[in-house]
């Protein structure tokens, strides 16, 4: 009788089931280097065939499978636990893009395509996929489609969910659901896409997809600002909308004490505006009317809001290295917080109307209780969506500050988002960092729900145990 080790790789070749300790090691840990667990083995299936033979496997043998992808994710849901059972099921191999269809506007393509790939595949043929993230080099769709990813566009285009139009899932019997339809309607009964959709691989594991395509714009603004308060940056967001409307892409905040972080790590990062700006917002605008017709947009709003007294400074990239240097910028703020060291994360969503009452009330109580300590907060402004990120008083070690503190922190912050009426995750997810904090926000009945439908589709919780809910 051959054991588990053996299965796996008469299923899909020995080299592509690593169990030593040094091939497995790159795979165990996070990406925040949060969470670290021991497995069974990693499986680098080739196939959506592989992939339902290994979960039929696993599902007569009762092992944990913990889907992975590029392993970036934030909130520990790729990583496994420490019990040294459980199995990683990495989809990189499965990295094909089968087709572009140009008439439906749809790329369709494997779970383990890199983003990056995917978007300079589309741009190649004068497409755009919109989804764009920080950890675009290394994450997969797979991986995004799970946690129903963000980043700076969904002002725009959405979410992943919103690029989704078909979905190829291996459910936790072993079973293959072919949804892999590029219709943008389809009201044949429950949505089971949508149910995928942000699951963080806890219902079924996605292998394949149909994502939406947009015409790649042909020309593209970008411009830093500088604004005094929240409120006069809701109101240059009010004003942005009202006037550039669906040419609006990018609304991009980031506070004074994040960009100085950035720079004391990056210092080739400064911030362009001078004098140091209590907030700073990169905004983009970008269309399919000539260059020209754009700038002279983004000037007359420009004007408006100086006029109207919401900036006080604004720098337009004069080309797109620059444009690119405004974003690098904000996107070093991630990198800037991992080199200081260990922080305490907040990926919350706040209704605008409630925003600058949020960050007021918060900001000083976050001070009175906890004096020196730095708030981090930046995040993508047009959608709500702030990173209110936590760093330790300067001076203090990191690791023991987080110890004594993380609780109560976490619910100073998660009370103050409840009485604002927000979420408690905005786009990174639950994993195993939220469980617990899931399950005192999300509501009764809610959570009551989520624990129906595991039980309903993963009876023997074999599909990412204890993340996002615990049966
Ligand atoms: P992983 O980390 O491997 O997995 C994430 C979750 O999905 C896990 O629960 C895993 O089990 C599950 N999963 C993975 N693949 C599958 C699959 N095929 N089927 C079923 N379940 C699966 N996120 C944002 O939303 N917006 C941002 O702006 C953003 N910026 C980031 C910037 C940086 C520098 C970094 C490091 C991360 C950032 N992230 C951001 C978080 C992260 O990149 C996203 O959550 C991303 O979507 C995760 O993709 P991944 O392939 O790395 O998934
Ligand atoms: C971003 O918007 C990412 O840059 C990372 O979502 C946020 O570091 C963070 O907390
Ligand atoms: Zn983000």
């Amino acid at each position: 009788m051959q054991g588990p080790i053996e299965q796996f790789s008469a299923i899909l070749g020995k080299q592509y089931v690593l169990i030593e300790d040094q091939d497995k090691a790159p795979y165990l840990t996070d990406w925040r280097k949060r969470f670290t667990g021991k497995a069974l083995a990693v499986l680098l299936p080739k196939s959506t065939e592989e992939v339902a033979s290994i979960v039929k496997l696993c599902s007569a043998n009762n092992i944990g499978i913990v889907p992975q992808g590029g392993h970036t994710g934030f909130c520990g849901g790729a990583t496994p636990d420490n019990s040294g059972k459980q199995v990683i099921l990495n989809l990189k191999r499965m990295n094909q893009i089968y087709e572009i269809d140009s008439a439906n506007q749809t790329i369709t393509l494997e779970a383990g395509c890199i983003l990056q790939a995917v978007q300079e595949k589309a741009a190649a043929q004068d497409f755009l996929f919109p989804l764009s993230l920080g950890a675009e080099g290394s994450c997969m769709i797979g991986g995004n489609l799970a946690t129903n990813a963000g980043g700076t566009n969904v002002l725009r285009y959405g979410n992943t969910r919103d690029l989704c139009l078909g979905l190829e899932v291996v459910t936790a019997q072993g079973e293959i659901w072919n949804g892999m339809k590029g219709l943008r309607k389809d009201n044949t009964g429950y949505d089971l896409r949508d149910l995928f959709i942000g699951s963080e691989g806890t219902l079924g594991i996605i292998t394949a997809a149909v994502m939406k395509l947009y015409p790649l714009p042909s020309s593209q603004w970008t411009t830093l600002v500088a604004t005094d308060n929240i409120a006069s940056t809701i109101a240059l967001l009010n004003l942005f909308q009202k006037r550039a409307t669906a040419l609006l892409t990018g609304f991009e905040m980031m506070t004074q004490e994040s960009l100085a972080l950035n720079e004391k790590h990056f210092p080739q990062m400064a911030n362009p505006l001078k004098g140091n700006p209590p907030y700073t917002v990169l905004i983009e605008l970008s269309d399919h009317e000539s260059e020209e017709h754009v700038r002279k947009l983004l000037e007359r709003i420009l004007e408006e809001a100086f006029e109207a007294k919401l900036i006080s400074d604004a720098v337009i990239a004069s080309n797109l290295s620059q444009a690119n240097a405004f974003w690098h910028m904000r996107e070093h703020i991630t990198l800037a917080q991992a080199e200081e060291g260990a922080n305490l994360k907040h990926d919350i969503t706040i209704p605008l109307s409630f925003l600058d009452r949020f960050i007021r009330e918060t900001d000083a109580l976050m001070r009175q209780q906890f004096p020196g300590i730095r708030i981090i907060n930046f995040g993508h402004l047009g959608d709500g969506n702030l990173h209110y990120n936590i760093a330790p008083p300067l001076g203090s070690d990191p690791k023991a500050f987080n110890l004594a503190h993380e609780k109560a922190i976490h619910d100073l912050v998660y009370g103050q988002v409840e009485r604002c009426q927000g979420s408690i995750s905005a786009e990174h997810g639950v994993g195993q960092l939220k469980l617990d904090d899931l399950r005192a926000h999300k509501g009764e009945v809610a959570h009551e729900l989520m624990k129906t439908l595991k039980r309903a589709l993963d009876p023997q919780n074999i599909l990412n145990p204890r993340k996002v809910v615990s049966i």
